[in-house]
């Protein structure tokens, strides 16, 4: 079937990109292999759904398409930052992805349904746990870098994606599966915690996964590799040649919705925060995820990081924060832990 008027709809909707192709992923057994090695750490959905990420029909029965999407936001190379301040990785400095590419990506899927009464549609942009970068370059979206991330050409990676499965046969793209690094390893040599293979992201090493995923403490050996990412981390993206400066991606257009609010946080002002202030402060931001204690914690190492780094007067404000954290009757485990790890660390 046509696939014209299901494109155009899409740019309509505002997504950047749209391709379409299978609904079955490409190389189901590198998922299958990543669950085994543990990889996922304590993401157990992973685990306990991942027949999902092989078989799109558990999720809508007798699909045939993957028609996916992409919305971009802005991205850099490295950045400067102040002095006791946590960054926040650039895909969630604006709005919620989650809420804003979800919402209009099932607005596009209800039109379509009306359009093709017989099709069935079903949204899905993280929300279940399709393979979307695979089944983003089967439908030519883009390449899959070493970092595993999906690069668009001539544009980078600093993109989310969207898949809305359908059971209507649309004609499909051809797929973009080209290695787009060739002799290049920068991402694996820059990853401060060494969670890059080739193709394969250890998450347990992750700073993204530990910072918004990973809700135990954080293993000592990794404090360090923190640096200054309070949530999420972006190194990998920012050192890739596909995501340097050129005219073209100087050009590239941006969904208004990540338009960036903020860089980041002050790391007093967020020990200092309630519940409610951090409930407040990442109202409508993917950030919401991250609970309170995991937001202290990683305050907690990034203060340790900037006083191994010789900021004196970080080291007066950590250590009345340990003292405040230890003399408190209700502290968790997971702080405890880290208090200890920071204290052994600035001793
Ligand atoms: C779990 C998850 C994570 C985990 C694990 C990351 C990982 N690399 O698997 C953690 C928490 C660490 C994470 C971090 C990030 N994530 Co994330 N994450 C996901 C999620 C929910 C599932 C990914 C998954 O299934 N991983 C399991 C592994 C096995 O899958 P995979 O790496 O895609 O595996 C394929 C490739 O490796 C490929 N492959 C294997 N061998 C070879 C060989 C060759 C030659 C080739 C070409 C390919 C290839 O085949 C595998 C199977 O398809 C997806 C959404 C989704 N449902 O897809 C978002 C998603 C991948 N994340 C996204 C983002 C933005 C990020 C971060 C940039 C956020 C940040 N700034 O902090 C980082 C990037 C870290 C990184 N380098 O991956 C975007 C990626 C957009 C893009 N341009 O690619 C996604 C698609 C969310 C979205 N809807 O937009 N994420
Ligand atoms: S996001 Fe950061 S920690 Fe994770 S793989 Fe990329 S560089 Fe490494
Ligand atoms: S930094 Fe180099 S190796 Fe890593 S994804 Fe980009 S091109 Fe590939």
């Amino acid at each position: 079937m046509n696939s014209d008027r299901v494109k155009t709809l899409a740019l309509d909707f505002g997504f950047a990109s749209v391709g379409i192709g299978p609904s079955v992923p490409k190389r189901p057994e590198a998922h299958h292999a990543w669950i085994e090695a543990g990889c996922h750490g304590e993401m157990a959905w992973m685990e306990s759904h991942r027949d999902v990420a092989a078989d799109p029909d558990l999720v809508l029965p007798g699909a045939v398409r993957a028609i996916c999407v992409l919305d971009r936001y802005p991205g850099s190379g490295p950045e400067e930052v102040p002095p006791r301040f946590g960054r926040i990785a650039r895909y969630a400095r604006g709005k919620d992805y989650h809420v804003h590419t979800l919402k209009r990506l099932q607005r596009f899927g209800e039109q379509l349904s009306s359009t093709f009464p017989d099709g069935a549609f079903r949204a899905c942009v993280d929300t279940v746990p399709l393979l979307e970068r695979d089944l983003a370059s089967s439908a030519g979206l883009g390449r899959i870098g070493k970092h595993t991330l999906l690069i668009e050409p001539a544009k980078g990676s600093w993109a989310v994606l969207g898949v809305l499965l359908t059971t209507v046969p649309f004609e499909m793209d051809a797929p973009l599966d080209e290695d787009p690094c060739g002799t290049c390893s920068r991402c694996i040599e820059a990853c401060p915690t060494d969670a890059i293979e080739p193709w394969k992201v250890d998450a347990r090493r992750c700073i993204s996964y530990l910072t918004l995923e990973h809700r135990s403490a954080i293993p000592a050996k990794l404090h360090e590799g923190l640096g200054d990412w309070l949530a999420g981390c972006d190194i990998c993206q920012e050192v890739c040649p596909h995501n340097q400066p050129t005219a073209a991606r100087a050009n590239t257009s941006h969904a208004e919705a990540f338009q960036p609010d903020r860089q980041g946080f002050d790391l007093l002002e967020v020990l200092g925060w309630s519940e409610d202030d951090r409930r407040a402060a990442f109202q409508g931001s993917a950030l919401k995820r991250v609970k309170y204690e995991a937001l202290r914690r990683n305050a907690l190492i990034l203060l340790t990081n900037q006083v191994c780094q010789g900021d004196q007067e970080a080291k007066t404000v950590l250590m009345a924060q340990l003292d405040l954290i230890e003399q408190s009757t209700t502290v968790s485990e997971v702080l405890r832990e880290t208090v200890r790890v920071c204290r052994l660390r600035i001793q």
